[in-house]
């Protein structure tokens, strides 16, 4: 792997070590969020027969639905898979060495359920107490951070204050428990939600305790979710993950590349150092 010193700057690394996540604001300009919006909007208005293959519309909780690999259904969100602004973060916290692995938009309508719990995001093994997850890890080491098991959070509609995505800042690097019966938006001070307009997103370390907030909008929650982790140790869902090799011809040479496992350094990783260094 090449030495290579990240884009990310110091004060993104002050914050990301201190918090566990960065907002980015406006990754997506209006125009090519209208065009997003509408590609979804025929998927979401499609009869279940009619989505294109690879893709799936399901329900995984009552107030929310998720279209997966929406990648390998449109090149708008292929690009944005590989998008230099996120992949300068991405490759900040990954030695420049990701992978894409998961994707999905989901969309999720007003809810006054009763608030769960925090989370962690794992492959289904739960590590026992007192261990850490090495799959899901966060270091700071000479100067540049390292954190294997990272999401975005994309939002494609304004998301007001006290709903959304909620978070507890500093959690990715707690070495212990939380107590019994933190529920979501104990905010402040444990928790924070995160005002956005559409087109802002947060990039988060997955081991920060996370989860949806009520949506309290009249309109639907919208949004992105991309995953990645370090391209090489790590291969989240094996055989049956990305690429979904039947359906390689539907995205580019860049996303199945960012989409599989490698040292080598990948061409979104160049795309993203020409944008930023023309
Ligand atoms: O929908 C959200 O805001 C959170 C979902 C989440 O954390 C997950 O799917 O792992
Ligand atoms: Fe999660």
């Amino acid at each position: 792997m090449k030495e290579l010193p990240s884009h990310l700057t110091d004060s993104e690394k002050w914050q990301f070590d201190l918090h566990g996540f960065l907002v980015l604001r406006q990754v997506i300009a209006s125009d090519r969020l209208a065009q997003m919006l509408e590609v979804i909007d025929g998927w979401l208005s499609a009869d279940l027969s009619e989505m294109p293959c690879p893709l799936v519309r399901h329900r995984q909780e009552p107030h929310k639905t998720h279209i997966d690999h929406i990648q390998y259904g449109h090149r708008l969100f292929d690009e944005l898979a590989w998008d230099p602004q996120i992949i300068r973060v991405v490759a900040g916290l990954t030695f420049n060495t990701p992978r894409l692995f998961h994707c999905n938009f989901t969309q999720m309508s007003r809810s006054d359920e009763e608030l769960t719990g925090f989370h962690r995001d794992d492959s289904g093994f739960k590590f026992p107490p007192g261990f850490r997850n090495p799959h899901n890890d966060y270091q700071a080491g000479n100067g540049e951070l390292y954190c294997s098991h990272l999401a975005t959070w994309v939002a494609m509609a304004d998301v007001p204050e006290g709903t959304g995505f909620c978070l507890v800042p500093g959690s990715h690097k707690s070495n212990f428990r939380e107590p019994d019966g933190l529920k979501i938006c104990d905010n402040p001070p444990v928790s924070i939600t995160v005002p956005l307009q559409a087109g802002d997103m947060i990039i988060f370390s997955t081991n920060l305790l996370h989860d949806a907030a009520p949506w309290t909008e009249s309109y639907p929650r919208m949004n992105i979710f991309q995953r990645y982790q370090l391209s090489v140790y790590f291969n989240e869902t094996h055989k049956s993950g990305y690429p979904l090799e039947p359906h390689k011809s539907l995205i580019s040479e860049e996303l199945y590349e960012l989409e599989n496992m490698g040292r080598e350094e990948k061409k979104v990783i160049r795309h993203m150092r020409t944008h930023f260094e023309k």
